[in-house]
């Protein structure tokens, strides 16, 4: 690789470039898919959105957030609204602007709390369904690369 670094001028982009490439490499070796400035981490088991949540935080990730449809796949997503209710809001923080609730959702469904945020078709896009936390789900890590 630093052939290209010959007066070492881009040394630092080189570094850079590596470490980059180090941690491709091990996220590849977990088991982690880059797309498009994120690497995902696909669960094979399922569990409850708090340990979902607390899995992905080990693994120095968080929950995914939904920015684009391909991201869209059955599993818990970093969405809830169990520090105020009705106000979802992402695991980062950040509000819910763009939304993709199936119909009728999130509807408390029989009065049940459900605060936490599953993708419950994978070919529709508005398909999010509001569900009680505790229930057991598959779930997606993701964590963004700022370069
Ligand atoms: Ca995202
Ligand atoms: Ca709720
Ligand atoms: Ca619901």
């Amino acid at each position: 690789m630093f052939q290209f670094c010959i007066f070492c001028l881009c040394c630092q982009t080189m570094e850079l470039l590596s470490y980059f490439l180090n941690s491709t490499d091990n996220y590849i070796q977990q088991r982690w898919v880059y797309f498009k400035h994120s690497f995902y981490y696909i669960s094979s088991t399922t569990k409850s959105w708090p340990n979902s949540r607390n899995d992905c935080l080990q693994r120095g990730a968080d929950l995914v957030i939904i920015n684009s449809k391909e991201e869209q796949v059955i599993s818990w997503i970093g969405l809830t609204d169990r520090e105020t209710k009705g106000e979802w809001k992402w695991v980062d923080g950040t509000p819910l602007t763009k939304s993709y609730w199936g119909s009728g959702e999130p509807n408390d469904y029989e009065g049940k709390t459900e605060d936490c945020v599953e993708i419950k078709f994978h070919d529709e896009e508005n398909s999010w369904n509001d569900i009680p936390c505790g229930d057991q789900n598959f779930w997606i890590c993701e964590k963004t690369v700022a370069l």
